[in-house]
Formats: C-alpha cells, structure tokens, sequence
C-alpha cells in the first residue's frame, strides 16, 4: 500500500519538480493529486514522463480528508489559508515557503543534516522546507561542522532567476533578446536589469541594511544546523537561469586542513566534490540543472585566519533547494513515521 500524495502549486516551477522527483524517485503512490488556483483550475500537467496526465484541481474547493502527505509550493498567501485546513484533515503538509520555517513547533528539515528533528512534526501537522540558498549550503557545511566545530561563516551568493519564479526566467530571456535585437530592457520582476548584470538584491530589505534572503541564510542554519553558528550572508542574483551558486568561507574551532575537508566531502551524503584544481576542473551551474547532488568544487585553506577554508558550492536550486528537500522529507517522514509503501 502506497500513499495518497497532493502536490499544492503544481503548476508552479517547484510544484513542477515536484512532480517529476516524485516520479523519477518512484516514490509510492496509491494516488496524486496537482492542486493549483482558480486560474489553473483544469490544466493539464504530466506526472513525470510517465505520460499520465493530471488535471490540475481548484485548491478552493480541494477537500484533503483521507490524503496522506501534501508537498506546498505555493507562497506563503495560499499556504496561509490552505496549510492549516490540510493540517487539521490529518493530511501532513511538508512546505516550501517561508511561512512556517522559524515556528518553534514546525520542524525545518534537511534530511542530510538534521534528520531526527522530523520527530516534532505531529505538533502542527507541518514541516517545512529550508529557503533554496540555505539547503544547500547546510548540506555543505554539516560533515564539516561534524569534524572541525565551525565558528563563523561568510557566504556570498550567486542566485539563478528561477529562484523568483518563472517570470523571473521570462524576464531574463526576455530582456537578453530585446537587447540583442537593440531594444529596450525592462524590469518588472526585479528591481533593475538583470541580463547582463548582477543584482545585490534578493527580497526586502531590513531595518539594519541586509535582505530578507540573507536573513533567512542566518535564520535556517542557525535552528538546521547549530545556533552558535556566526554567519554572514551577502546575497545577489545574477543572470543564470537554473542553479544557485555559494562561495563560502569556513572558519573552524579545531585545525582542518584542505585535504582533510576533501576527503570528509568526499564520503558526506547528498555531496559531489569535483575539485581537480585544474581548468574546468570545478562545477558551474549549468552542470547541476537536473541533479541531486550539492556539489562542492575549489576547497582550499584560507590563511587570512586561524583553521579557515573556503569553497565554492553549486546546486539546482529547484532541486535540492526546493522540490527534491520536500520529497526527501516525504521518504523520511514514511520510513519513520507513516511507514506505508
Ligand atoms: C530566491 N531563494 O532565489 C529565493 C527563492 O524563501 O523559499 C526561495 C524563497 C524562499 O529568490
């Protein structure tokens, strides 16, 4: 016996993935449902390549009694309204966005690094998935804190449009065209140009001068990984339209070396070190678009301070940021919980 699986914002560019990771991960299911707004209401969406097709249903009306696990991709709005009806129906929603994430009765769950904190779940009934940038940098940073104790971290990050949805991939390829056929480009979903240039600015600016984005990076890793965790982010999107790159500098309590840290990488779950120290012997994102995998390339000391080491870190962000996270969660939630399948 399998489960019975609803997928929220199915039309979506996460709600998407996570259709196809279901499929591709044969997760087991007894039944799927796509589930989107009024406006997508009777669209038809493939589940995987499996050439069944999904009607999307009308999220309004959508009763989730008698359904086991619900994967949210829908914005913080729709999850507002909807996760909590889902919830109370004993259907347990693992979502995506950033609503429930710092509730101190929801756990916020990447399956490589804090597997156990599931365990709280049946608080609320909710589990929610990391912001994209934090997943896979936790991923990245778990084997080594579990080695070397990290005091402080300073990242900057490298952004793909698609973490602003699809209209953030359409103003990009829009905007590439029109200036190459030497017409005007205009920002709609982002603050300024985006094609052919890079912007310090992902979501909304604090009182204190940093973004929401970068706040989320500290936030998460701080109750994923260890609240004594130093961290600071400076956040940018550039003009890639998958994959969201890190370069992330480490400084440890105890002495690890470059090699040391390759060789922990190396064996960590959910990794891919590619570290050739040679041309092309690093990982760019266009190579991570369809993969599982963090990838971890450019691992080196950093002797500015004491048991420092910097590393660049690439992952689909639709993937391990966002879809392939929630449907991990699912696996884990049933081995551990649920136990059909
Ligand atoms: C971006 N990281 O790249 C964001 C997208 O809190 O889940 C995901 C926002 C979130 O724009």
């Amino acid at each position: 016996m399998g489960y019975k699986v609803v997928v929220v914002g199915a039309t979506g560019n996460v709600g998407r993935e996570m259709l196809t990771i279901l499929a591709e991960r044969e997760f087991p299911i007894d039944e799927i449902a796509a589930v989107a707004s009024s406006r997508s209401h009777g669209t038809e969406i493939e589940f995987g390549d499996s050439g069944k097709m999904l009607k999307c249903k009308n999220i309004e009306h959508f009763d989730f009694t008698g359904w086991d696990i619900a994967l949210f991709a829908a914005g913080s709005g729709p999850t507002a309204e909807y996760a909590p009806k889902a919830a109370a129906a004993g259907c347990v929603v693992i979502d995506n966005s950033s609503l429930y994430r710092m509730d101190p009765d929801v756990p916020l769950i990447v399956p490589e690094v804090n597997p156990d904190a599931i365990d709280g779940y049946k608080k609320k009934n909710i589990i929610a998935n990391p912001n994209c940038s934090t997943a896979q940098m936790v991923v990245a940073l778990k084997p080594l804190h579990d080695a070397a104790t990290i005091k402080r971290v300073v990242v900057a990050t490298y952004q793909s449009v698609s973490g602003a949805g699809k209209e953030g991939m359409d103003e990009l390829f829009e905007q590439s065209r029109n200036i190459f056929v030497g017409d005007s480009a205009v920002a709609k979903k982002f603050t300024k140009q985006i094609a052919f240039n890079v912007i310090p600015h992902i979501d909304v600016f604090l009182d204190d001068g940093s973004t929401k984005e970068e706040w989320k990076m500290v936030a998460e890793t701080k109750k994923i990984l260890d609240p004594k965790i130093k961290l600071t982010a400076t956040c940018v999107r550039v003009p890639v339209f998958v994959g969201h790159s890190e370069a992330i500098n480490i400084e440890f309590e105890n002495e690890i070396s470059a090699s040391q840290a390759q060789d922990i990488l190396r064996e960590a779950p959910g990794i891919m070190l590619v570290d050739k120290r040679e041309d092309g012997g690093y990982v760019t994102p266009v190579e991570c678009v369809g993969d599982y995998a963090t990838f971890i390339s450019r691992v080196r000391e950093d002797s500015t301070i004491e048991n420092g080491l910097s590393l660049w870190c690439v992952s689909d962000n639709l993937r391990k940021g966002a879809a392939l996270n929630a449907v991990q969660i699912a696996e884990l939630l049933g081995r551990r919980h649920l136990k059909k399948g």
